[in-house]
């Protein structure tokens, strides 16, 4: 490939070409590029070597056991202190009506996170994972980030091993990859202080991945953080899969303002998100899939995404939970799309639609209706 519009980009095009992996600066030089249309052939030469014209979606369901939390996130608009009205958290009746809800819709996977809550036992979780796998075998639970397994084994005085030993035996199928925000300091004390360091996110993903259990990876992008930060993300996730090699997929997190204590930041514009997408396809050469959350980007960038490397667009989120209403940019009825708008979504940008389970699994070749 040459790009005499942007020559910067020849040599990392030959690397590309060649599959040898992308440095720091490649990283940046990338994201300082302003030819759109030569990032796009990048990333999608990539996608294609690896995926084809194969675009991915599955039909889940996201369920928020509790919005209490101290971690206080500066980007969040989600969490509760215990004594606001709103405050809530599930018991176990009610997520077992939310799956039931879920699998007669036709979903393969829950999606299940919380807060940081103080007032919940160790038990509360294991009876969670235990009474929704034995109400629904079949029903692929993806339930906790790496900042709920570090708050357990921290506040419960456990070992990560007995954490996750025990959740996997309760029912735990794989972890979803929120939580990882942005790793470098001084941005990641800047915007959630309280939370999981980044040495021990990736530490407890590699913990879990010892274990057996597939994980995911996200980036929280769009605030208060340098493009350094981004390609610095990007690098030790690749470092870390080297190691452990347990991630399925990674998921760049468009941030909504609104409702947050970064109200003042505008979120990332569409060119950014694009960037974002495109970028981490070349920089992540060991991670299979990226996708592009359309609850976030909305759904005409998420579809135009698909032409900037990625190869998913997550679920119908068949009824958005509470976390997911909050922050998207999507009104909420517009938070549902059935099996076969995803498809015609996916189709109608050029792609063939395969609906598969949380582990990349076809469940049905689909053609949109
Ligand atoms: O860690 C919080 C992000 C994450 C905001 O693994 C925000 O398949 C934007 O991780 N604006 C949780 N984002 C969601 C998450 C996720 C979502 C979909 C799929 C998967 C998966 C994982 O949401 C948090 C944080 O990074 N977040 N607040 C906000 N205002």
């Amino acid at each position: 490939m040459d790009f005499s519009h942007d020559p910067k980009l020849n040599s990392i095009a030959a690397k590309v070409e060649a599959g040898a992996r992308l440095s720091f600066e490649d990283g940046l030089t990338l994201y300082a590029t302003d030819d759109l249309a030569a990032l796009a052939k990048l990333a999608d030469s990539v996608r294609r070597r690896l995926h084809g014209r194969r675009t991915y979606f599955n039909v889940n369901r996201h369920f928020n056991y509790t919005n209490v939390c101290y971690a206080d996130c500066k980007f969040c608009g989600f969490y509760r202190t215990p004594r606001m009205p709103d405050a809530y958290t599930h018991n176990v009746e009610e997520a077992v009506g939310v799956a039931g809800k879920a699998v007669a819709e036709g979903a393969t996977e829950l999606h299940i996170v919380g807060g940081l809550n103080t007032k919940l036992p160790f038990k509360y979780y294991t009876d969670l994972l235990a009474s929704l796998k034995r109400a629904y075998p079949r029903l692929h639970l993806k339930a906790f980030t790496m900042v709920e397994l570090d708050h357990m084994a921290g506040f419960y005085k456990m070992s990560d091993e007995d954490v996750i030993g025990q959740l996997k035996e309760a029912g735990m199928d794989s972890c979803p990859g929120g939580g990882a925000e942005i790793f470098r300091e001084p941005t990641r004390s800047r915007i959630c202080a309280h939370k999981t360091d980044a040495a021990r996110w990736l530490a407890l993903a590699g913990k879990v991945h010892a274990a057996g259990l597939k994980t995911n990876a996200t980036m929280l992008y769009g605030h208060i953080e340098s493009v350094a930060d981004r390609v610095d993300h990007f690098i030790r996730l690749r470092e870390q899969q080297d190691a452990s090699g347990g991630f399925q997929c990674f998921i760049p997190l468009a941030f909504y303002p609104e409702g947050t204590k970064l109200s003042e930041c505008p979120g990332p514009s569409g060119v950014d998100s694009l960037k974002t997408i495109a970028v981490s396809r070349l920089m992540l050469d060991n991670f299979a899939h990226i996708k592009a959350y359309w609850v976030m980007l909305g759904k005409r960038l998420a579809q135009v995404a698909l032409h900037y490397g990625a190869n998913d667009l997550d679920g119908t989120i068949t009824e958005g939970g509470e976390l997911t209403e909050s922050y998207s940019v999507e009104s909420n009825n517009e938070v549902r799309m059935n099996k076969n708008e995803i498809a015609a979504l996916i189709e109608d940008a050029g792609f063939e639609a395969v609906e598969r389970d949380t582990l990349y699994r076809p469940v049905e070749e689909m053609t949109a209706a």
